[in-house]
């Protein structure tokens, strides 16, 4: 059946494919080839309006906080181009669902969570909290690999395949609570990927120790983003907020809200200073390597708290809660944002040496405090020696030049803020285009404001927020577009078309789907085109099916009650944009398979009867009529 499958399928699809037809796609495909070619309108003051058709300058990857997915929209049009699960559940893609993607959510966990998890009848967390998605760089601009992202929620770290734009490792980063900023490592490539437990707690969290926070640390990690493991991780004083790293590859620097180790507002918030911490990579990297650390679930653990003497780190006085670490694309500057504080405060990393190798006073690397208005949160830059920064009290960006902000501090009469512009309302992010790389081209700014309140139709108690897209190509921004979000994006970064290049169909040797390869071959089974029968080993059962538009290689197949059945499901069109989903009704079940893609899903056919499985990605002029039945035997009464 499946070599006659496998005609029919060929000859249907040649005359009945409206959608998958060869001629339709060949035209579709010419005209994005097209436009894809083509230079951008009016650099001078560039439009936000595309005409139907026309593509986007800029990929925005958006995080979604609290939803625990990536999102990818298009720049300027601020139109939103695709949904990435991560952490999340899905129910169109069936990520959380299929065997690949919980192999990719369960095999990072440690045992412990493992265990945990069990006791709540679980294999993996459900929710997570995206804040921070970060590219790939290589020599201080995006190399179009991997896209890394934190959860706050689980302490997890994820990387998403730019070639495919699906997640391919989440890892739990064990010893620390709740990863919150993270970076990738900018030279000479990543390399590492940066990330702070954001809470503090005991180094064993055993329950030994509770309600001492004295004996409270906080972890600083480098995980390896190409092996994704935890390299080596710091023990720092007081929490970790955001992060960032120099153009060099010599520095990390995290801000700190409670230097005070306090536990409620009135301590966290009770010193005037709080503190950047400087991480010592070499340093670091040669404690290392002469065993200078403590060994704890598999990773080695380096003592920088303060007073610990080492070379790790320094500890940079900063006034009042620092928020936003943020590097300028000079290579040279890196804007600590002062939350609390009016101020942000510019650090020289030529002169973080010092601080090292000479003991110099530790602010002494500190070039610039400009006092730029209420909230500063974070930076972002244009490549021309400007900088942006929200302030979320006034609800503003503030743009202002880095090189006055030095003279300023060094004495000179100069201001160093050219305007600013109200946004709508509270800004946490921005961020510009290209600008937390050396490439930053200072086009356009997103402000991400936490606060829609009357700039949208009133939806209920719960709102949207508001991110607006801001034209930095004068010394007048300009707002020229308000779009709601639903919970909630922290953080995007804006990355230029060039650096981007996923394919249209997957590939079959793809390792996304290397399990069911491995089983297909122990059962004989050729993956790519199904086999007639489900093959039974016990009262396990894998049932193995492709799919041309429009059928399914299996109208029917048969199970008994009480079987673990597996359907391994592969999509046999190789033409853009035809995908086809499995779902099987009244189980529960569904899931997305790609053009050339292989999915799987297992679950027990405790439901006796006939049900129907159908195909739920509207593929065809005969969608409705790809479907087929599963029939599941009772046992016998
Ligand atoms: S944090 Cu959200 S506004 Cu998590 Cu990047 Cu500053
Ligand atoms: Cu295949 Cu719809």
């Amino acid at each position: 059946m499946s070599e006659a499958f496998k005609k029919l399928a060929m000859t249907r699809r040649g005359m009945l494919g409206a959608t998958a037809g060869s001629s339709v796609l060949a035209a579709t495909g010419g005209a994005g080839l097209g436009l894809l070619g083509a230079t951008p309108a009016n650099a001078q003051s560039p439009s936000p309006h595309l005409a139907p058709g026309e593509l986007d300058e800029y990929y925005g990857f958006w995080s979604s906080g609290q939803t625990g997915e990536l999102r990818i929209m298009g720049v300027p049009s601020m139109r939103e181009l695709m949904r990435v699960p991560v952490f999340n559940r899905c129910s169109a893609t069936g990520w959380g669902q299929t065997n690949e993607s919980l192999k990719v959510l369960t095999e990072g966990l440690t045992e412990e969570t493992k265990a945990f998890l069990a006791s709540q009848g679980k294999v993996t967390y459900d929710n997570g909290d995206l804040h921070h998605p970060h590219m790939s760089f290589t020599d201080g601009t995006y190399d179009g690999r991997y896209l890394f992202m934190n959860d706050k929620a689980n302490t997890r770290v994820a990387r998403v395949r730019c070639d495919v734009m699906k997640c391919d490792k989440i890892i739990e980063i064990p010893n620390a609570h709740d990863i919150h900023g993270m970076r990738p490592q900018k030279y000479p490539r990543t390399g590492y990927v940066f990330a702070n437990g954001e809470h503090e707690a005991p180094l064993v969290n055993d329950g030994k120790i509770l309600d001492d926070p004295s004996q409270y640390v906080n972890i600083f990690s480098a995980i390896d983003g190409d092996e994704m493991k935890v390299a080596w991780q710091v023990m720092v004083s007081g929490n970790l907020d955001n992060t960032d790293c120099d153009y060099q590859g010599r520095y990390a620097f995290s801000t700190s809200y409670n230097s005070e180790m306090g536990m409620n507002l009135a301590e966290m918030t009770a010193g005037e200073m709080d503190h950047v911490v400087v991480f010592n990579i070499k340093a670091i990297e040669e404690g290392v390597a002469a065993g200078d650390f403590q060994e704890l679930n598999g990773v080695p653990v380096l003592d920088g708290r303060k007073g610990s003497n080492k070379n790790y780190t320094r500890y940079i006085p900063i006034p009042n809660s620092p928020h936003g670490v943020n590097t300028a694309p000079d290579k040279k500057h890196v804007v600590i944002n002062g939350k609390l504080s009016p101020t942000v405060s510019v650090i020289d990393v030529d002169k973080v040496e010092a601080l090292f190798t000479e003991d110099a006073d530790p602010r002494s690397c500190i070039v610039a405090e400009p006092q730029l208005g209420l909230g500063p949160l974070h930076t972002a830059y244009d490549g021309q020696g400007n900088a942006f920064t929200t302030l979320f009290l006034d609800s503003q960006v503030v743009k202002w030049n880095i090189d006055k902000a030095i003279r300023a501090f060094a004495g000179e009469d100069v201001d160093p803020i050219i305007s600013k512009v109200d946004v709508h309302y509270q800004p946490g992010h921005n961020s510009t285009t290209m600008g937390e790389t050396s490439e930053a081209d200072g086009k356009w700014l997103i402000s991400m404001n936490k606060f829609s309140k009357d700039r949208f139709l009133n939806v209920g108690p719960l709102k949207p927020e508001n991110e607006q897209l801001i034209d930095i190509s004068s010394d007048e921004m300009k707002v020229v577009h308000d779009g709601p979000t639903f919970a909630e994006p922290h953080d995007n970064i804006l990355v230029h078309r060039s650096k981007v290049n996923p394919l249209n169909v997957w590939k079959r040797d793809d390792p996304m789907w290397e399990d069911a390869r491995k089983q297909a071959e122990a059962d004989g089974v050729d993956l790519d085109w199904g086999h007639d029968e489900p093959i039974r080993d016990g009262d396990k059962v894998r049932v193995y099916m492709s799919s041309v538009a429009p059928e399914f290689s299996m109208e029917k197949f048969t199970v008994k009650e009480g079987d673990e059945v597996t359907v391994y499901i592969t999509n046999m069109d190789d033409v853009d944009d035809v995908t086809h989903g499995f779902c099987l009704s009244n189980y529960g079940i569904a899931m997305e398979v790609a053009p050339q893609a292989t999915a799987s899903v297992t679950f027990k056919a405790t439901r006796p009867g006939v049900h129907w499985f159908y195909c739920q990605w509207f593929c065809h002029a005969l969608h409705m009529e790809m479907r087929g039945r599963m029939f599941v035997e009772p046992k016998a009464v």
